[in-house]
């Protein structure tokens, strides 16, 4: 053991030694309990951020810990390599998406493997790899077979600078995500997963995830919106031209006899009828087209309506009430249309205020000496007035009441609604995995046969911003069709990457297997034993997974309920934002790293100032590391002047797994010296064995110092190569670890 600490050395050559002894490769071994550690696998964008050295770092420490806890642990890694970045850097720089992506995944595995992760390369995934996607497209297949895949129309968020559809979350403030355009709304055919049908499994399944954060768990139910309410029918007026009744679904039936208008969506089909002899109308329906189909900004955003001039009748007083278009309702939700009960709906309140339209309490509170509001929606439940023979009643008992009423009258019906929608997965995007259908003039839709498999994404196109390459390139649309071997045409919309995604961790069990989707090597890993990713992904990428991995079940691929049996959501890393405001007011931001502060005897700071000109900068406080704000930190820079191990450390004990992480570069260089008086401890320790001393280290995992921490800096000690590392609390160097 030489005596200097010479982490880029010593850790090369631990990191060598690993790979020559395969020292992380997993196999099956049915007489030791598993661990399977996985943390999300990233994006190929490009290099590693802080963010994903803090995630893989959470991922590895558990999994050494465990794995000197003589589980046999398995911890792979792969590449989400689908998706726009690539096709945006591809237009960027004239090249083919699969280029950049697989360029970067080189450069991105070789970071990943100096920073030292116990991981199995020998199960790596790329999603874009056709040996990965054909089984994406063999399971589509599938599902279509048993209506869990489907095709139908509906209103989409389309961006009109990228071409594309886009996910709710994806519009931001009524603009695309990534090119800030006006997002418009559009009809279009695309395919979509029954996701519906699993809700309630989805819903209930969550108690049985104790080892989940309850956050995580609350926002899945939000998301999945199970609610209990009642369907009623207004019935439309007869000289009204629109021959349907309009259907509303309401939770607070009891407040029926406080309707003062309907609210239809903009698409709603009356809406488009009473257009048709309505000029101000059809402008007001054009311009809300501009706007967006997220609930929550639909929530925030500046209430606008007209009235249609058509009216329909309250189902129990029959009383006329007035139709109205309000940007507030959207068409995919419910039926397109609300009673609207401005006295006890935040919403309705504010529409109505601004409209001048009537507001009719209905609702008092419980407490009888307690007046409802004027100046707001009472929104709690409470005692009905004003409401005829159902007055006085409690507010369920006025629901149960009000519902077997229009139940009677054929007018209304109790009913479980939830606010989960279907997934559409057709993207009209190059580069993601080819949706495997052929439509014939002759024979309409036909499934691509699955010894056909895979339609192999052409690697060589590249994007040019006009719509999809794929529908442009002859070579993959013409095809002949399966069925009546007539010249027909290739589906060119690619899957939504979030189904890459939604399976990747089912296929490291058994990623060489290529003439199934998953084999029995599945039921000896899966369920994973611990995730590790961002909360960005706590509704979306994990509720998916969990339909998927549900869906696997129920046609036999797989044999677990729920796919990730803990779950561990690390915080974010946050920097100082260093900034400058020009004359013209444009905001300048300098990385922390380019600034030099002074600070006084009293540890106050007295100058910030740009290295490269010397004037000050102003602080704008801590914030997530991030490229708009440049204050993020390479983590190759770390690596190559402290190694790897200084990072690792750092990370580990700087804060707890999942609360935020402050940068410091001081809080790095106390890692660094620890390391280096830990080095010079085991090397006077292996001069000197009779003078050991018991050496500590007290990890801050999840906030319990009982938990041990490995630290992979130390070279391996005579007869125990696979231990590269001092698991030091309480252990002295004369346990037989080190022997
Ligand atoms: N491939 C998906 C993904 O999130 C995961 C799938 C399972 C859906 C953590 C930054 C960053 C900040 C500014 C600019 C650029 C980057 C994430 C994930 C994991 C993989 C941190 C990543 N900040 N990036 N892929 N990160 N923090 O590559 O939470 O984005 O758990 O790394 O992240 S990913």
């Amino acid at each position: 053991m030489q005596e200097k600490y010479h982490p880029q050395e010593i850790e090369q050559d631990a990191q060598q030694y690993w790979e020559n002894t395969a020292a992380f490769n997993a196999t099956e071994l049915p007489n030791k309990p598993k661990y399977y550690c996985l943390s999300m696998f990233p994006y190929p964008s490009g290099k590693l951020h802080m963010g994903h050295v803090r995630n893989y770092t959470i991922g590895d420490v558990l999994s050494r810990f465990h794995r000197m806890r003589g589980y046999n642990v398995l911890q792979p890694m792969g590449w989400d390599a689908f998706g726009l970045p690539a096709e945006n850097a591809a237009m960027q720089h004239g090249l083919p998406p699969a280029k950049w992506t697989y360029d970067n995944i080189a450069y991105m595995r070789k970071q990943l493997k100096s920073l030292g992760f116990s991981i199995d390369w020998t199960r790596e995934i790329a999603t874009c790899d056709p040996h990965y996607y054909r089984w994406n497209q063999w399971f589509f297949l599938r599902m279509l077979e048993h209506g869990i895949a489907y095709k139908k129309t509906q209103v989409v968020n389309w961006d009109p600078i990228d071409q594309t559809v886009l996910a709710n979350e994806q519009v931001i403030d009524g603009r695309g995500w990534r090119t800030g355009a006006p997002i418009e709304k559009r009809e279009i055919p695309g395919y979509y997963l029954a996701i519906t049908r699993y809700a309630d499994e989805l819903l209930d399944a969550l108690d049985t995830l104790p080892g989940w954060p309850d956050r995580v768990r609350t926002m899945q139910a939000n998301w999945i919106g199970k609610s209990h309410g009642v369907d009623i029918t207004f019935p439309v007026s007869e000289q009204t031209e629109f021959h349907q009744d309009l259907k509303v679904f309401t939770t607070r039936a009891d407040t029926l006899m406080g309707v003062t208008y309907l609210a239809i969506a903009v698409e709603h089909p009356l809406a488009l009828q009473a257009a048709k002899n309505n000029p101000s109308l059809t402008e007001f329906l054009e311009e809300c087209k501009q706007g967006t189909t997220t609930e929550a900004e639909l929530a925030t955003q500046a209430k606008k309506g007209m009235d249609t001039g058509y009216t329909a009748l309250h189902p129990i007083t029959g009383e006329s009430i007035p139709i109205w278009v309000a940007n507030y309702v959207l068409m995919g939700y419910g039926e397109g249309a609300v009673m609207a009960v401005p006295a006890h709906d935040e919403r309705d309140f504010e529409f109505a205020t601004q409209y001048k339209l009537p507001i009719k309490i209905v609702i008092r509170p419980q407490n009888e000496n307690e007046l409802p509001p004027l100046n707001q929606a009472f929104i709690d439940y409470g005692i009905t007035i004003n409401s005829g023979e159902f007055s006085g009643l409690k507010s369920q008992a006025a629901i149960d009441a009000i519902a077997a009423h229009l139940e009677l009258k054929q007018l209304g019906k109790k009913r479980t609604r939830y606010r989960l929608r279907d997934w559409g997965i057709s993207r009209q995007r190059y580069w993601g995995c080819p949706i495997p259908l052929i439509h014939c003039d002759r024979c309409g839709t036909v499934p691509v046969p699955d010894d056909q498999l895979p339609v192999l994404l052409p690697e060589n196109l590249v994007p040019d911003g006009s719509g999809n390459p794929l529908a442009k390139s002859s070579e993959f649309s013409i095809c002949s069709c399966p069925s009546c071997g007539q010249s027909a045409r290739r589906e060119s919309d690619t899957m939504d990457t979030f189904v890459d995604s939604s399976w990747y961790f089912i296929r490291y069990a058994c990623a060489d297997q290529n003439t199934c989707m998953s084999d029995s090597r599945t039921s000896y890993w899966l369920p994973v034993d611990q995730y590790i990713g961002g909360i960005e992904h706590a509704i979306l990428h994990l509720l998916y997974a969990r339909f998927w991995s549900k869906v696997m079940r129920d046609l036999g691929l797989v044999y677990f309920n729920e796919p990730f049996t803990n779950l561990l959501t690390q915080g974010m890393v946050l920097n100082e934002i260093f900034f400058r405001k020009s004359t013209t007011g444009r905001i300048n931001y300098f990385n922390p790293t380019e600034i030099d502060i002074e600070i006084d005897a009293q540890g106050k700071r007295t100058k910030m100032i740009l290295r490269t000109d010397n004037l000050p900068v102003e602080s704008g406080g801590i914030g997530t590391m991030s490229k708009s704000k440049n204050n993020g930190v390479d983590p190759q820079e770390l690596v190559d002047s402290y190694g790897a191990d200084t990072a690792r450390l750092f990370m580990m004990f700087a804060s707890p797994p999942t609360q935020t992480l402050e940068w410091s570069e001081t809080g790095v260089e106390g890692a660094y010296r620890f390391l280096r008086r830990l080095w010079r401890q085991v090397y006077l320790h292996l001069q000197h064995p009779q003078k050991a001393e018991n050496l500590l280290l007290i990890s801050r995992i999840g906030h319990q110092p009982s938990k041990r921490f490995e630290v992979n800096c130390i070279k391996p000690l005579p007869k125990s190569p696979m231990i590269w590392g001092v698991d030091i609390l309480s252990t002295p160097l004369s346990h037989p670890l080190w022997n």
